[in-house]
């Protein structure tokens, strides 16, 4: 048993006015918010890669990170990484994590070896979870790293990736229903494109369509309970990522037939990454019906690409919770970490740490959003803006005609006046509430 986290206590609640740095001030698990324990509406999830996997590089330099699991390429270090994670997800009282088969499994060079070792690997996960109550939000496969993707996954003009990727993503929902997870996520990294002048768009899209119908082909032959999730995100690695954002998504899934069955998963960072907000991309997604779970790391505002840094702005993140918690909450869904320490934050208390902010970040963000919905003065004022479309007149016009509609306009002597948004009385509301 490896002994990485040695002398960090086990973090519990201890209230707003603790100051000790192993405590939650905010994230008591079980405080009942809107009829539900703040554990059932946060859904916290660990993502494996950022914690366990990932070695400190930048675009511009590499390993900054020497952990007692590198090189990650041997089965029984392999499975040290998983006793510590294990052994944070208690000391954090973390009900999930989530993960991807290169962050699990030693790489063998050979799909069949490393389906071996991933069965193997995830045999021991399912151990762990059995011991510890942890459960698994989700898993996805790696299909952006390994050279053989460069060009796309189901998206590559060459067949072969093509069969390739379908192997990997099958071995991956098997690995997935084994520990139980409550979804499976699909993230296209090089599902895009590098330049229009080399890149068939239509043959492209049409075997991604096919591919994520296989997909949940394949989940119901399999009996998976769990939720297909895609998670949008404009560019970076590609220039341009097919699944961009959380509207066009809805598009390709419509197009596809897949509406009913594919949900989103969608991450702070990447919506900025997009020219949205995060509440823009769940507003849209719950519009749509398609709002599924959650990545909640947060891009720095000047760098212009994916920071993945832990969520540190509660009125943003309440903001989030607000449109979740407006959608009803999670289902399947949670609130996964997609999220790294920087990388000179060495030391093991500060893979800890940064997920005790993050998470009393998270339910300070979600209680204040609770406290607006029960004040529901903003509640009020919105139903009060679309009051006028309760009347029988204006509800018979929606299944009219233009010409009919027009009609009315004309012997009713309509006239419209227009009524103020009232934003800033809805902000200072906002304020109030946020406290
Ligand atoms: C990358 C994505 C990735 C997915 C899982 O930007 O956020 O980490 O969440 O493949
Ligand atoms: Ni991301
Ligand atoms: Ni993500």
């Amino acid at each position: 048993m490896t002994d990485f986290f040695a002398g960090i206590p086990q973090v519990r609640y201890e209230g707003p006015d603790s100051t000790n740095d192993f405590a939650f001030r905010h994230y008591n698990p079980d405080e009942v918010v809107l009829g539900k324990p703040l554990k059932d509406h946060l859904r916290f999830a660990v993502a494996w890669w950022h914690s366990f996997a990932w070695e400190g590089g930048d675009p511009f330099g590499g390993q900054t990170f020497e952990r007692p699991w590198h090189p990650q390429d041997d089965m029984s270090r392999a499975k040290m990484k998983a006793d510590t994670a294990f052994r944070m997800y208690e000391i954090l009282n973390v009900p999930f994590y989530c993960w991807h088969d290169a962050d699990i499994r030693p790489d063998q060079g050979s799909f069949a070896g490393n389906l071996r070792t991933l069965e193997e690997i995830t045999d021991y996960m399912a151990e762990k979870q059995a011991e510890t109550g942890v459960r698994c939000l989700w898993g996805t496969a790696n299909m952006f790293s390994h050279r053989r993707w460069m060009s796309g996954a189901a998206t590559n003009p060459d067949p072969d990736v093509f069969a390739f990727a379908a192997a990997t993503v099958k071995s991956c929902m098997d690995a997935t229903q084994k520990l139980d997870g409550a979804n499976y996520v699909l993230w296209g990294g090089r599902e895009g494109y590098e330049t229009l002048l080399n890149t068939d768009m239509k043959q492209e899209l049409d075997h991604m369509g096919r591919f994520l119908s296989m997909v949940v082909d394949y989940k119901h032959k399999i009996g998976f309970k769990g939720t297909i999730l895609v998670e949008p995100k404009p560019q970076e690695p590609s220039k341009h990522q097919y699944d961009y954002d959380a509207a066009t998504c809805f598009g390709f899934l419509q197009k596809y037939g897949l509406e009913k069955e594919v949900k989103l998963n969608l991450e702070q960072g990447h919506a900025i990454l997009a020219g949205h907000s995060f509440e823009h991309e769940l507003a849209t997604a719950a519009a749509l019906g398609v709002l599924g779970s959650i990545d909640m790391n947060r891009n720095d505002y000047q760098t212009g690409w994916d920071t993945d840094q832990f969520p540190n702005n509660v009125p943003e993140v309440a903001l989030a919770y607000y449109e979740v918690l407006r959608a009803g909450g999670f289902t399947t869904g949670g609130t996964n970490f997609d999220a790294k320490v920087r990388r000179q934050s060495l030391d093991p208390e500060d893979l800890i740490l940064a997920h005790v902010g993050a998470m009393d970040v998270c339910a300070q963000g979600l209680k204040a959003a609770a406290r607006m919905i029960e004040d529901g003065a903003l509640e009020d004022a919105r139903r009060a803006r679309y009051a006028g479309w309760e009347t029988p007149e204006a509800q018979a016009m929606l299944g009219s005609t233009l010409e009919d509609v027009a009609d009315r306009v004309l012997q009713g002597d309509i006239n419209p006046r227009p009524r103020s948004g009232r934003q800033e009385r809805l902000e200072n509301i906002w304020n109030r509430v946020l406290g």
